[in-house]
């Protein structure tokens, strides 16, 4: 929180860049989804709808202070990172900040976008009246805490934890006032097989924000060991009626993904499978269902302050058999306690899109949403991602328009291409733009890029070719690029502007231009988008669209 100012002053210095002639200027982005599956409607006083934060927003953790419950998803190597979702009904969830907003909490220079931030956990303890955000950065400093007493105000800088390996740490506070951290790494000796992990417990002292003693398995292998069970990971531990008890997801994060459930009687263990498990699948269901929700895991429980319990989780919308360019979205069911075990979905159950609950308000992240910023405001707004953090001031907002200047690296490179993207949310979307560009050179570019990683992208910009001014649309696939579709534009329309269109649908998207009022025109049509999926690109991450430009294509 002392590092208050320098946000101020380094926002400032984004904000404030001179805008020269060659930066390319867009005067609005516009984003529509279109998926099938929102066309039902539904009385949003009574129900709501799954996932309840649609696109890549995976690996949700929530907590509650009051009446007000806190959310927050794992963000890889984009900036910032962390995205804090607030709400009063767990339904109408408004982004009220970035848990990681400046570079000294987070400096994503050499990281992969499959690397970075991992599956962070957010909780709060009453007895000091504090906020726990603990995660972990790959290829980085690994494990660490951030804390608060107000979210509104932001997070401290890192805590690091050294002494914790692995990945997806999460904070439990005993009655007792002892704390302890889960987490999910390589077991205690040799692995047995591939995917052999372990979740382990360490003491954390809250008044010096250290660990203490040394670590625990209290889980190896997984719910059923002599099946070979593969990655047991994101743990989180609760209590009730006296009991602990150990929550994880078990079988990896793709279509055998599952939430398994242990319970003990002490905070060390041992813990005991309980015979309910899987509490949450759907790794068992037909693979021609309708509306199909797969890879469903990686959850957490809330119980709220009427007393029932709901738990978040992530889960998958293929647009054809497998495969998804969204990511893993955030998904909500209320959970029915038997026998002491919290069972989010019987088994064979499909995940419901509609799910009643009464008292739920406007989902802002989910549904066929229209989302438009016209730049109006002096920053930009919490939903823009970059590509790793800003290394120099590339981008300016304010008075209607965004300027971004074409730096020297593009998309494929690291660590800074000038990028501000937002999630791809449905399988069917639009996105629309109108750019101001005149490119100096023929290795300028500007307009719109689908991100997927630095191997798998689609770029559609105006550029120059034979010192003409030209559109084009380049996939990128594996590293390796292929023009689509090139519109040579007339001379005479050098530097004015000029709309870009993308409609998405599923497994292919078409781009198109308008440069001559309500005339629009293909650049190309159907080009192979399931490179953008994570089953071709791999990674944990969704596709992010965005404004681009670059000096280096
Ligand atoms: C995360 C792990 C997982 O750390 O995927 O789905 C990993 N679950 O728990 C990356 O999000």
């Amino acid at each position: 929180m002392k590092n208050r100012l320098f946000i101020f002053v380094f926002i400032f210095i984004m904000g404030a860049v001179n805008v020269t002639a060659t930066d390319a200027v867009f005067d609005y982005y516009a984003y529509r989804g279109k998926d099938k599956i929102f066309e039902q409607k539904i009385n949003s006083r009574k129900a709501y709808r799954n996932p309840v934060l649609a696109g890549f927003y995976p690996d949700p953790s929530i907590c509650r202070k009051g009446d007000t419950y806190y959310l927050v998803n794992s963000t890889f190597s984009y900036y910032p990172g962390i995205p804090l979702f607030t709400s009063k009904d767990m339904v109408s969830w408004v982004q009220t900040g970035n848990v990681l907003d400046r570079p000294s909490q987070l400096m994503l220079d050499k990281q992969a976008i499959r690397d970075g931030i991992y599956a962070p956990a957010i909780s709060y303890n009453e007895r000091n009246d504090t906020f726990y955000l603990v995660t972990t950065l790959i290829n980085g400093f690994g494990n660490f805490v951030v804390k608060t007493k107000d979210p509104a105000k932001g997070w401290s800088d890192p805590i690091l934890l050294p002494e914790i390996g692995g990945i997806d740490p999460s904070l439990f506070f005993d009655d007792d006032g002892k704390a302890y951290i889960v987490n999910c790494s390589a077991p205690d000796g040799k692995a047995e097989y591939d995917g052999h992990s372990a979740i382990w417990i360490h003491e954390y002292d809250l008044t010096t924000d250290r660990i203490l003693g040394k670590g625990k398995v209290l889980v190896n292998k997984g719910s059923n060991p002599s099946k070979k069970p593969v990655w047991i990971e994101g743990p989180h531990l609760y209590k009730r009626d006296g009991q602990y008890l150990l929550m994880c997801a078990e079988g990896g994060t793709e279509t055998n993904h599952s939430e398994v459930i242990f319970h003990a009687d002490k905070v060390m263990g041992p813990y005991i499978p309980s015979s309910k498990n899987p509490i949450l699948t759907q790794r068992d269901l037909p693979e021609d269902r309708e509306n199909k929700i797969t890879c469903t895991g990686h959850a957490d429980i809330i119980t709220d302050h009427r007393g029932q319990t709901w738990a978040v989780f992530l889960g998958c919308r293929p647009y054809n058999t497998d495969k998804f360019n969204t990511g893993r979205e955030t998904f909500m069911l209320p959970v029915k306690w038997e026998d002491a075990v919290p069972v989010i979905l019987p088994q064979s159950e499909a995940v419901p899109v509609v799910v009643q609950k009464k008292g739920g308000g406007k989902q802002n992240f989910t549904g066929n949403l229209l989302w438009r910023d016209e730049f109006d405001a002096p920053v930009i707004g919490l939903e823009w991602l970059m590509i790793r953090t800003p290394q120099s001031s590339w981008y300016s907002i304010g008075q209607g328009k965004l300027s971004i200047r074409p730096v020297e690296q593009n998309i494929s490179e690291k660590p800074n291409p000038a990028f501000l993207g937002r999630r791809q949310q449905h399988a069917a979307f639009e996105v629309e733009t109108s750019l101001v560009f005149t490119p100096d050179n023929e290795r300028q570019l500007a307009g719109i890029a689908c991100f997927q990683n630095e191997k798998y992208h689609i770029v559609f910009g105006l550029t120059l070719q034979n010192n003409k001014p030209i559109l084009k649309v380049i996939s990128t696939n594996d590293g390796v690029s292929t023009v689509n579709g090139t519109v040579e534009l007339p001379v005479a329309n050098n530097g004015h502007s000029i709309k870009l269109r993308i409609e998405g649908n599923g497994a292919t998207y078409s781009f198109y231009a308008s440069y001559q009022k309500d005339k629009w025109i293909p650049v190309a049509e159907n080009v192979n988008a399931e490179i953008l999926s994570t089953q071709i690109a791999g990674g944990f991450t969704g596709t992010v669209i965005g404004l681009y430009a670059t000096g280096n294509q």
